[in-house]
């Protein structure tokens, strides 16, 4: 329930804002947030103390508790319907069109009937918007451009969004009867930004309880084959699974294959046939004797290979260093000791500084930076030089109620169109640390953008660059930007880039991190939290430093406070 009343806030929001009603959106949005996140059904929080207990969710104020009320009484909230009569738009569809936003929607519903994204692709397609004000030619392409986009990425999920359902699967599955092991191989081992279905393998004692439990899950949609040996089902959450049960002396072949990837296995594959060896998901084999199959290591180190973490197997040079026993040393899960970019509600963030604070150091972080947004973000309220002034001190404040965390102070500064920044260097020289990134004008050609994000660089008060090249994944491709040109301006300035850990971000992403490891080039991993609940995402930017071989070393966040402002320009 708590899924379907956040979507219908959020959707609130969006109607009132399409109605040009001021400061109200904000508080639906904010609500919606606040029950997204909730970690009990809200249903059962009106059970214990009615009205009063829902008004006690921060975020959610009489008015809004009460259409909360109304929708657990009565399946629906009125004010939904009406407004959504007046204007009967598939928002979640439309929505997802990047530079789609509720003005423009508004404007295609009365120009064109536009209610879903195919009615928009029709009248992209006959030309007839380029003729409107406000829309042109151009954006006529980035629209068409955004729609095939969202039709590429279809069927696959975001891993780290898709994480906490995974791992509790795999918790059911582990607890069923006669289950010794259960790990997920594929995408999801090698900690892939998104990935296209899952692959698990289980040792048991009692393959057939484990099949019936597998295929009559709750939430399952389709069953697609039932064995002993292999089912696969179609999850509700909008994933396929395949299920293998494996003898525990080919336990580590069959997590080595599958585990993939595909290119990767190929080329391991040549090196056994070159060896003389056969290697398939039962085992490595000389003639029909099995040589090795328990343990990934055993195959790897019959081969004379290192073994190597999976989030390195894409066949792009770790073969040859594993041949040589060069694997690097890569940053470990639990080696981070801070988060470089955290908002709170004083802008679009959902949480206050304290509560940011309590919730990083719950996750075991010895110190964050509190990056708010700035004032040409006019939609998230950010901040000028005097409200960043008046934050600073209200840090000051808050870090005498929270000793055992480190809040550092900081901002996400704009990066104007011509590469100017938003905050005077009066005031950015004040903070401890400056983070800057581009959020509007995307659409510019490479030179013109890598020569924008250049002039930031080169600013001496921007100390790291948050999410470097602005992808959103399923929504937006990164800008154009020359990546060489932009790791050689920080490499002479001493800038520092971002790995931005947020699931649907990842950027920078791998391939480039290993463009910046190999220059020498220092990066921070950094949540992007606009709530208390997403340090947790902090994990999927490791798993997105190690596929770049980056080590404990390039991540400056790995470091105590101190030691990290050192390597500050
Ligand atoms: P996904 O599911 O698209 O996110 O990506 P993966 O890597 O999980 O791919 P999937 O599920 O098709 O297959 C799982 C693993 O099985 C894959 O990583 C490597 C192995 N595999 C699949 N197809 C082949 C193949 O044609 N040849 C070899 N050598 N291995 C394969
Ligand atoms: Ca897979
Ligand atoms: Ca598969
Ligand atoms: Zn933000």
């Amino acid at each position: 329930m708590n899924e379907e009343i956040s979507k219908i806030l959020y959707e609130i929001a969006i109607l009132l804002e399409m109605k040009g009603i001021e400061f109200k959106p904000r508080a639906y949005e904010k609500a919606s947030q606040a029950i997204a996140s909730l970690s009990e059904p809200v249903e059962s929080i009106y059970k214990k103390d009615g009205l009063k207990a829902l008004m006690e969710i921060p975020g959610i104020g009489e008015r809004i508790a009460q259409k909360i009320e109304q929708y657990i009484k009565t399946g629906h909230i009125k004010e939904y319907e009406s407004l959504k009569k007046k204007i009967p738009v598939d928002l979640e569809d439309l929505s997802s069109i990047e530079g789609l936003g509720p003005k423009k929607i508004l404007k295609l519903y009365k120009l064109f009937n536009i209610k879903h994204r195919k009615d928009l692709e029709r009248v992209l397609k006959s030309g007839k918007l380029r003729n409107q004000p406000g829309f042109g030619l151009k954006t006529e392409e980035n629209m068409l451009q955004a729609i095939k986009f969202l039709k590429s990425d279809q069927g696959r999920a975001v891993l780290g969004f898709a994480m906490p359902s995974i791992r509790s699967l795999l918790d059911k599955l582990r607890s069923v009867d006669g289950v010794e092991r259960v790990e997920i191989a594929g995408s999801v081992r090698r900690m892939q930004e998104t990935v296209g279905d899952l692959d698990i393998l289980v040792i048991s004692k009692k393959p057939e309880a484990i099949m019936d439990f597998f295929t009559s899950m709750p939430g399952i949609i389709k069953v697609d084959a039932k064995g002993l040996t292999r089912s696969a089902v179609h999850l509700g959450i909008g994933l396929n699974a395949d299920l293998r049960v494996v003898p525990p002396e080919s336990f580590g072949a069959a997590l080595q294959y599958f585990t993939g990837d595909k290119y990767h296995n190929v080329a391991v594959r040549q090196i056994a046939i070159k060896k003389g060896y056969k290697l398939n998901e039962y085992g490595l084999y000389k003639g029909k004797r099995l040589i090795a199959g328990g343990t990934e290591e055993e195959i790897y180190q019959k081969l004379g290979m290192q073994w190597m973490p999976p989030e390195m197997r894409t066949n792009t040079g770790e073969i040859e260093i594993a041949l040589n026993e060069k694997v690097p040393q890569l940053i470990d899960y639990d080696e981070l000791k801070g988060d470089l970019q955290v908002q709170t509600d004083w802008t679009d963030g959902q949480d206050s500084i304290k509560e940011m604070a309590e919730a990083a150091e719950k996750t075991g972080l010895k110190y964050i930076l509190i990056t708010d947004h700035t004032k040409s973000l006019a939609m998230t309220g950010g901040s000028d030089e005097k409200r960043l002034l008046k934050q600073m001190a209200e840090i000051d404040k808050i870090q005498k109620q929270v000793p055992g965390i480190k809040i550092l102070k900081g901002a996400e500064v704009n990066i104007m169109k011509d590469g100017s920044l938003d905050i005077n260097d009066e005031t950015l020289a004040k903070l401890d640390v400056v983070g800057a990134a581009v959020h509007s004008f995307f659409h510019m050609t490479e030179k013109e953008m890598t020569k924008r994000i250049s002039r930031a660089i080169e600013n001496p008060n921007v100390d790291i660059i948050f999410h470097p090249t602005g992808r959103v994944l399923q929504r937006r491709d990164a800008y154009k930007i020359d990546i060489d040109a932009v790791i050689k301006a920080a490499k002479k300035t001493k800038t520092v880039l971002e790995i931005d850990a947020y699931p649907d971000r990842l950027d920078l992403k791998d391939e480039y991190i290993r463009k910046v490891v190999n220059a020498g080039v220092k990066l921070s991993i950094d949540s992007d939290a606009h709530a208390a609940g997403h340090f947790k995402y902090l994990e999927f930017g490791i798993g997105q430093a190690r596929r770049g071989w980056a080590t404990a070393r390039d991540i400056i966040n790995t470091r105590s406070w101190q030691d990290m402002l050192k390597c500050l320009k």
